[in-house]
């Protein structure tokens, strides 16, 4: 199997995680999506990470069409969303919220990276920060389940945590969140993450 894509991406991270959680091993190819991106094209045609090259050949896409197809091999007892009930509304709730965020974080860092300063919109800024800081808000009240083991809420979050910290820092002063500062410090801390953790990347601020 090969995984494409750098972990800066936390899209692309989570899968990398939720493969070592479940025992895959993968080669990492690591083409930059910004300076590869005419090769990366070849490998999906929307020019985006993560994909995933799977042993039959076949290229999988999007980091969520993935983790359908990993829980899917692995069978429901081990599958990290959980297969119906309320456990998986909320899981899911929760995956909508981290992966929003870093849409929303996202969005705000691509303005400052890659749009010419004389047309940025600092209003749309504005904006995107108080989406972010809405999801944060919400995930750091949410009800953390930890007893029940490690689920695609919780990994899905602790990457958009590392993601956020790196391209928005303003957005996660110290303290703020403590249950999200809690969940990021416990997680960080495994194995699967530390051989995922991304170089801190510089991504210009204001
Ligand atoms: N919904 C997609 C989002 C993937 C995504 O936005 N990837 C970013 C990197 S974090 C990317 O490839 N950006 C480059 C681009 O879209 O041009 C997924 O979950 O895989």
């Amino acid at each position: 199997m090969i995984l494409v894509g750098q972990y800066d991406s936390p899209f692309v991270r989570r899968v990398g995680i939720s493969l070592r959680v479940l025992g895959y091993d993968y080669e990492h190819d690591q083409r930059s999506v910004f300076g590869d991106f005419d090769s990366m094209r070849q490998t999906n045609p929307l020019g985006r990470i993560p994909s995933l090259v799977i042993d039959d050949g076949a290229v999988l896409i999007d980091s969520a069409a993935i983790l359908d197809w990993l829980d899917q091999e692995v069978g429901p007892a081990r599958a990290l969303v959980p297969l119906a009930g309320a456990q998986r509304r909320h899981v899911l709730q929760i995956i909508a919220l981290a992966t929003g965020l870093v849409d929303k974080a996202g969005a705000g860092a691509y303005e400052r990276m890659i749009r010419p300063p004389a047309y940025r919109w600092p209003e749309w800024i504005a904006r995107l920060r108080i989406q972010a800081a809405g999801a944060l808000t919400a995930l750091d009240a949410a009800p953390w389940a930890v007893e029940a083991g490690l689920d695609q809420a919780q990994i899905t979050t602790a990457c958009a945590l590392r993601y956020v910290e790196m391209a928005d820092p303003e957005l996660l002063p110290e303290g703020r969140y403590p249950a999200l500062d809690a969940l990021s410090r416990r997680l960080e801390a495994r194995p699967e993450f530390q051989a995922t953790y991304p170089p801190d990347v510089a991504y210009p601020q204001g």
